[in-house]
Parts: C-alpha cells; sequence; structure tokens
C-alpha cells in the first residue's frame, strides 16, 4: 500500500483570548493606528447589534439575525477586500457589509421585510443578505466566473455559516469553484450551531476547512474571535486569487452568543454556564486589551467610542423608523413583464385601498 494523497490544515491565531500576542503579528498590526479602526468598527457593530434587538423585541422590526461575538470576522473581511471586489454574504457579517457602505438603516429594513433595502444606497454591486441556506456559494460562484472572464483581479467573497456547508448546493459551490479555478474565498463563520444543531450533529468532519481539500483547493483554520487572524488570512486569500491562484476555504472558528435570531430560544438547548464560559473568548475584549497592553488606547478614547457609536446608531434608527411603508400593491412590481389578470385584478383592489389597508 502507498499513499497517494495527504493533507493538513494550518490553523492561525495571533492574539489569544487575553491578548496576549502568540505569534509574530503581520506587518499591518505592528503599527496600533491600523488596529484601532477595526476596534471601533466593532463596538459599532455590536451596538447595532444591541439596538436592533430592542427594537424588535418592542415590536418595531420584524426579526432579526444578531452577530453578537462574531464581530471579528465581518470587520476583518471589510476591511480587507478592495472596493471593487464582490461581497456575497449571509446574514451575520453585517460588519462587512457596513465597513463595504452598507446601511445600518438598510439592515433594519431589511429585518422589516422592506426588500427596497437591498438596492443599497453606497454599495451598488455587493449581493444582497441571502437567508436561503447553502444557496448563495453557487451565487459567488457566478459572481465569481464573471470576475475572472473580466480579468481585472477582483475577487469574490463568500460568507457562510457551519451549518451552510452540509448543503448539497455547498458541494456543488466548491467542486466548481476549484474545477474553474476561480477568484472566489469562502468564509465559513463555525459559530458552533445551526440554530438548535450543534457541530457534531450535522458533520463527522473534523473541520469544515478540510470540505474544500475534495474540491482541489486549500482550506485553513483560524481563530474567528481574533480580527488580526481574521485580515491577515483573508489578506492572503485574496492576494492568491488575484495572482490566479484559485479559491480559498477559511474557517473562522467562532461562538455564537446570541440566541440564533429574534425568533430562537437557545436556553433550552445550551446551558447558561457554556454561554458565560464562552465571554472570555468573545472578540472586542481581547483587541482592547491588547491596545491597552501597547498604550495605544486610553479610557476617554473609550468612553467617547461607545457615546459615538450611540450616536451614529440612533441616527440610522431614527431613519429606519422614518421611512414610509411600502404601498402594499407594490408587492406585484417586477413580478412578470405583463401581469396575469387574477394578479392584476387584487394589485387594483390593493391600490383602491392603499395603505389603509394593512
Ligand atoms: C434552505 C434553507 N433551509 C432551512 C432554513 C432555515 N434555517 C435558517 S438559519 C438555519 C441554520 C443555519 O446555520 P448556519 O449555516 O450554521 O448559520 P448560522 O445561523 O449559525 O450563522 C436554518 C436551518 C433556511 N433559511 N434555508
Amino acid at each position: 500500500m502507498s499513499i497517494i494523497a495527504n493533507f493538513q490544515i494550518p490553523y492561525t491565531q495571533f492574539l489569544d483570548h487575553t491578548g496576549d500576542v502568540v505569534q509574530p503579528l503581520p506587518e499591518f498590526a505592528l503599527d496600533c493606528e491600523n488596529l484601532t479602526p477595526l476596534y471601533r468598527a466593532m463596538v459599532e457593530n455590536r451596538t447595532f447589534d444591541a439596538k436592533a434587538i430592542a427594537l424588535q423585541r418592542t415590536g418595531r422590526m420584524g426579526t432579526y439575525a444578531s452577530s453578537l461575538g462574531q464581530e471579528a470576522i465581518g470587520v476583518g473581511i471589510g476591511s480587507i477586500m478592495r472596493e471593487d471586489d464582490i461581497l456575497v454574504p449571509s446574514y451575520r457579517e453585517y460588519g462587512a457589509q457596513f465597513w463595504r457602505g452598507v446601511r445600518m438603516k438598510e439592515i433594519l429594513l431589511y429585518w422589516s421585510g422592506d426588500e427596497r433595502s437591498n438596492n443599497f444606497e453606497n454599495q451598488k454591486t455587493d449581493l444582497p443578505i441571502c437567508v436561503t441556506i447553502g444557496a448563495h456559494p453557487a451565487h459567488a460562484v457566478g459572481v465569481a466566473y464573471a470576475l475572472k472572464l473580466r480579468g481585472k483581479n477582483q475577487v469574490a467573497v463568500c460568507t457562510l455559516g457551519d451549518g451552510a456547508t452540509s448543503k448539497g448546493d455547498f458541494y456543488e459551490a466548491i467542486n466548481a469553484a476549484g474545477v474553474w479555478n476561480l477568484p472566489l474565498v469562502f468564509v465559513v463563520s463555525n459559530n458552533q450551531f445551526a440554530i438548535s444543531i450543534r457541530y457534531e450533529q450535522q458533520t463527522a468532519a473534523k473541520t469544515i476547512a478540510q470540505k474544500a481539500i475534495a474540491a482541489g483547493f486549500a482550506g485553513e483554520q483560524i481563530d474567528g474571535n481574533d480580527v488580526i487572524a481574521v485580515r491577515h488570512s483573508v489578506d492572503q486569500a485574496l492576494q492568491k486569487a488575484r495572482r490566479g491562484g484559485g479559491p480559498t476555504l477559511i474557517e473562522a472558528i467562532t461562538y455564537r452568543m446570541s440566541d440564533h435570531t429574534t425568533a430562537d430560544d437557545a436556553s433550552r438547548y445550551r446551558s447558561k454556564e457554556e454561554l458565560s464560559e464562552q465571554w472570555a473568548y468573545e472578540p472586542i475584549s481581547r483587541l482592547r486589551n491588547y491596545l491597552i497592553k501597547k498604550e495605544a488606547w486610553t479610557k476617554d478614547e473609550e468612553d467617547t467610542l461607545i457615546k459615538n457609536s450611540a450616536a451614529i446608531v440612533q441616527e440610522e434608527v431614527d431613519e429606519y423608523l422614518n421611512t414610509p411603508p411600502r404601498e402594499p400593491s407594490s408587492m406585484f412590481d417586477h413580478l412578470y413583464e405583463n401581469l396575469p389578470a387574477a394578479y392584476a385584478e387584487q394589485q387594483a383592489e390593493l391600490m383602491e385601498k392603499g395603505s389603509a389597508h394593512v
């Protein structure tokens, strides 16, 4: 017998959960001036998150999927993508979307069911949030294929959850990405849960990263709560893709600190103790600890950041709350070139009754 294939999955972490450096930092992280914007963005993300949940709880938004504890992934990705790269996101990487120009107001409108929000004011090329689990990696393949044909060294970045990697369409997508050597980076937020289903219940694979090996390209694991590791690994993968080196799968290990969504109650399937232990590993305090140790962050700066983040979020919330609802009849817009008679009748009825009908 001989061995015809062998593989290894590297794991990268720069800051441990206390904020101590565990290996030499990449170039960008040597200057704390490059790290404070990442810190600010994570705090803004978390402030937004808390407000979004409060809006839902007080009946002013439909439902919401929180990114609590996962902020480093979105922020790390957003901060290193080129402006003309394309983000193909699922629904927890708000940090990446905000960095790339999507407004908080638009995310709030999205979760209140207003599809107009997907026509982002300041971001015209990224795809909207995809809630259909496992569907959008195939869309990302299409996007990356188009980028490759255009030949401008642009890259598509697709974010998804661990649960999505158990779907058949995910395997189709990585297979196509591999065989076509596409400029595509998959970032899987392994937050340990697909709603109430734990990692071990949905896959026997030791890592998600190794799923890429079957598709013929590299997979790696990183500490997804270490924003330096996220930014560094995504940077490497983007550079590789721009050089024609094809796709990469990055499995970012994290933990979902929130309920799955506001429609879920995670206390039914995980203990208080488990959750409280995880607070020691979340991404914001470790970077703050590091910056404080380097004397690059003060109490005054922290207070100002908290105040400013609250003001930024509140302004967006006010705009969200002041956005007039869509006319009910608009649900028929863009459905058909020529609306079938049955729908046309319903549309006319709604137009007659106006918003007062709902
Ligand atoms: C095709 C499809 N099936 C089922 C669902 C219901 N659903 C919503 S989120 C979710 C779990 C997703 O888990 P994961 O991919 O790990 O992402 P996470 O929510 O943990 O970020 C499921 C099954 C869905 N949205 N789409």
